[in-house]
């Protein structure tokens, strides 16, 4: 491989979520990107079918995005967020509120998804403190939930590995349900699987065995997606919102992937007629341009917090870039072009090629599950005896320097988040490329 850097001159960045050693032999480097593809450092155009991080649905360096951003940092690049604001920060949280569900109308902004979710869960406690009910301090998440990886957001998660060194330390009084994960009862599902609505009673089992009056508020990714996208079953959601709402529980729908478009609407609280309490979101806020991340919450817990004294702070909580000018330009162009271009509704047009073109993988014989919804998908691999995950890394190698292609994989599953704008036969092709890696892995 030409120019690539030696071990030395890589030793210093320590990779989130990377195995370092194994990457930094041979490192997949990136030098710019535009639209749909990125071209490395060795100047090859590689399609990615990730979408940045699940980020960005527009294509990279949307020129909208790119002419907002360069004029708001020559106009002003930061101001004082704690006492001091500006207008742009005022007019994303007005068109934010406008473009989610009725009721959720106002807006707390952050810097990602990791940082929303803590915000989230704060709010939940903080509201029912604010209305005199104290008590409700527990909070609970689901297995197989991503929630980022602050200590509230890894405490409510339900990924093993992103506990396990820390698990002296999460925070208290936490509980989960189960996640609704099942190869026997819905392997190779369409969409939504018809099986498992009933999971979600076991909420009405967590409040028998721990009095509703504790409990605070539950979490859950709409579509769980970090863990190999799980589509909610059939009903499932609204059997949460109606036990949540019998209980006096705060729902909250961590939408840091669901949000803007990736399943064919701006919210998944829309596509699926549920309204939470609250919602987190991130990524597609900004198509991924400038870090933000943001928490829209319903009327009734603000006005919740605006008692008291008109000069004392309402929430002692907030990022130093909290609203920052330049991330808040970023969204407003976002959001302008999901509108101008008609982002989600492209995407839902999109849903049923890519459903088809990830189930021609269902007779697979390495394939043990493919799931799908919106523009999400995943393929299961079977994974190697005694190597779990080492299948799934391999295939995302492979894409990589076989067939100019970034996918993802977590484990041995194998994960898609192409462009609300894709073309079709990109998708196609893809996939295509995606086959031939397949029947040549063992
Ligand atoms: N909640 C959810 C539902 C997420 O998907 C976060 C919170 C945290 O967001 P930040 O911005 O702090 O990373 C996420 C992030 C993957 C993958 O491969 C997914 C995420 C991040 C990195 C990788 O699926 N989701
Ligand atoms: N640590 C120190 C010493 C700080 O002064 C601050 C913010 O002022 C923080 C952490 C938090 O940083 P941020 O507001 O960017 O989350």
């Amino acid at each position: 491989m030409n120019n690539q850097p030696s071990a030395e001159s890589m030793d210093a960045y320590w990779m989130p979520f990377t195995a370092n050693r194994d990457f930094k032999q041979s490192p997949r480097l990136i030098a710019s990107a535009k639209g749909h593809y990125y071209i490395s450092n060795d100047g090859r155009k590689i399609y990615d079918g990730f979408s940045g991080l699940w980020t960005s649905g527009i294509g990279h360096c949307h020129p909208k995005i790119v002419e907002a951003v360069q004029n708001q940092v020559a106009t002003l690049d930061l101001c004082m967020g704690f006492q001091l604001g500006h207008d742009s920060a005022f007019e994303l949280a007005n068109k934010l509120t406008h473009l989610a569900p009725e009721g959720l109308d106002h807006a707390f902004f952050t810097n990602s998804g990791s940082e929303s979710v803590d915000t989230a869960l704060k709010i939940a406690l903080g509201y029912h403190r604010a209305r005199g009910d104290a008590g409700r301090t527990r909070l609970i998440g689901r297995q197989r939930g991503y929630h980022g990886v602050n200590f509230g957001g890894i405490s409510v998660g339900g990924i093993g590995p992103n506990r396990k060194m820390f698990s002296a330390n999460l925070i208290n009084g936490v509980d989960h349900i189960f996640h609704t994960h099942s190869l026997e009862h819905a392997a190779f599902s369409h969409g939504q699987p018809k099986w498992g609505a009933h999971l979600a009673d076991e909420l009405e089992q967590l409040v028998a065995l721990h009095d509703a009056s504790t409990i605070a508020a539950v979490i859950v990714e709409p579509v769980a997606g970090s863990t190999g996208i799980l589509p909610p079953p059939v009903g499932y959601l609204e059997r949460l919102r109606e036990i949540c709402t019998k209980h006096g529980i705060l729902l909250i729908f961590d939408e840091v992937i669901t949000a803007f478009g990736r399943i064919g609407a701006p919210f998944a609280a829309e596509r699926f007629g549920v309204t939470p309490d609250l919602i987190t979101c991130a990524k597609g806020l900004t198509n991924g341009v400038i870090p933000m991340g943001a928490v829209l919450v319903s009327d009734t817990i603000y006005q919740a917090f605006m008692q008291g004294p008109e000069q004392s702070i309402e929430l002692f909580h907030g990022y130093t870039y909290s609203g920052h000018p330049v991330a808040a330009a970023a969204g407003l162009a976002t959001l302008q072009v999901y509108r101008e271009e008609g982002s989600f509704e492209q995407a839902r047009e999109l849903e049923t090629l890519f459903a088809e073109a990830i189930h021609q993988f269902d007779d697979h014989p390495m394939v043990i599950d493919v799931r799908n919804l919106g523009l999400m998908g995943a393929i299961e691999l079977a994974p190697r005896d005694g190597a779990p995950g080492a299948r799934g890394l391999d295939v995302h190698k492979q894409c990589f320097w076989e067939e100019d292609l970034v996918i993802r994989n977590g484990m041995d599953t194998l994960q898609f988040s192409p462009f609300l704008n894709s073309r079709p036969e990109d998708i196609q092709q893809m996939f295509a490329a995606v086959k031939r890696v397949l029947d040549k892995t063992t």
